[in-house]
């Protein structure tokens, strides 16, 4: 079977507001810059996919990033193998990471999006894996005591067996105080994830997570400046709380570096950072090597599929960015993501706020 050529990508910009600001301990996320990408074929089927830009000053960048990488793929077949290899070879002097790291990621999700659409499978069973529920932790901010119990009686109502919050307060006391008031509010049986956001220094992280392992967390996220994988180690030399990180790799490469530094026992790519769907292909093998358990960082919709094939797989995050964009945001029951057989991905937009919420 020919592989269907791609005609036309068309990105679009939009700045989605969010239900709850995404807040942390080294800034918040207020809405949700999103890159619409509509990746047209010849053969009737459109992939689609987004990326995240984190901060409005990138939505510009990232759009016409994406806009030049799409015309360059266009009247290519969707064979993402294949644009992997052009993206490489054509960014290999610039460096593909940053910016063009997530259009090309883009690019690649909604190649793979079409290819699966082409096969008329979702894409998880075009990768060999069978649909069936894919276990999620319901992801909360930095929401202080009043708001962050209310979300988690919510959470731990709708059967997540597990939730994660944000500390990283002014004093470790307040951490403490949000995790005890949020395990009240659970009770002994929903797991308490804890995400720092690379807010510590080196010896606050261990002097705090030392503390913390009193406190029954299932891990400790990206206690510290991501890139300083000494410091990850000694974290982890020095304290009994599994830490976590993924999320800024920018490259498998990136991960391996990571792994073998023995920064983290556990790993959380995200599908756009990671390189797309090829790149995260290469990080589940990478942390089967490793025998380290993945988890996904956002990106619901594309990393509920990606996870069904992920060998050491853990946990799908459910935190909605794209949700009022979207003609059918995923869907979650007692605490899992529930896919069907709709061919793909299943993104499609919701057009009346695309136009309403346009950047
Ligand atoms: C996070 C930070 C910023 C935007 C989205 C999500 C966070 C997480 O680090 O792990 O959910
Ligand atoms: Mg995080």
């Amino acid at each position: 079977m020919d592989a269907p050529k791609i005609t036309e990508v068309v990105a679009r910009a939009v700045n989605v507001p969010l239900e709850f600001p995404v807040r942390t301990s080294v800034g918040i996320v207020d809405t949700a810059p999103l890159v619409l990408i509509d990746m047209k074929t010849d053969a009737g089927v459109t992939g689609r996919s987004y990326v995240f830009t984190y901060t409005p000053l990138a939505l510009t960048a990232t759009l016409e990033m994406t806009r030049s990488l799409g015309k360059l793929v266009t009247g290519m077949p969707v064979a993402p193998a294949e644009l992997d290899a052009l993206f490489c070879s054509r960014l290999r002097l610039l460096g593909k990471t940053g910016l063009t790291q997530m259009a090309t990621a883009g690019l690649d999700m909604a190649a793979w999006d079409a290819w699966a659409q082409h096969l008329k499978q979702p894409l998880a069973q075009v990768l060999g894996g069978r649909i069936k529920p894919v276990p999620a932790y319901d992801s909360h901010s930095m929401d202080g005591i009043e708001l962050g119990c209310k979300r988690a009686e919510g959470a731990a109502r709708a059967g997540y067996g597990a939730i994660k919050t944000k500390i990283g307060y002014a004093t470790l006391e307040e951490d403490i105080a949000v995790l005890r008031a949020l395990r009240k509010t659970v009770g002994p049986d929903v797991r308490i994830l804890a995400d720092y956001n690379q807010g510590l220094t080196v010896p606050e992280a261990v002097r705090r997570i030392h503390v913390l392992e009193a406190e029954d967390l299932g891990w400790i996220e990206e206690p510290t400046i991501q890139e300083n994988l000494r410091g990850y180690a000694e974290i982890r030399k020095r304290t009994r709380v599994p830490v976590q990180m993924g999320e800024n790799w920018l490259s498998p490469e990136e991960m391996q570096r990571a792994l073998g530094a023995g920064a983290c026992e556990l790993a959380m790519p995200d599908v756009m950072k990671i390189g797309g769907v090829t790149g995260w292909l290469k990080a589940a093998a990478l942390a089967q090597s490793y025998g380290i358990p993945m988890s996904a960082h956002i990106f619901p919709e594309f990393s509920a599929h990606l996870l069904l094939v992920t060998p050491t797989a853990h946990y799908l995050e459910r935190m909605d960015l794209a949700g009022p964009v979207l003609a059918r945001p995923l869907n979650y029951e007692k605490g899992s993501a529930v896919l069907d057989d709709t061919p793909g991905v299943g993104i499609s937009w919701d057009e009346s706020a695309v136009t309403q919420y346009a950047a």
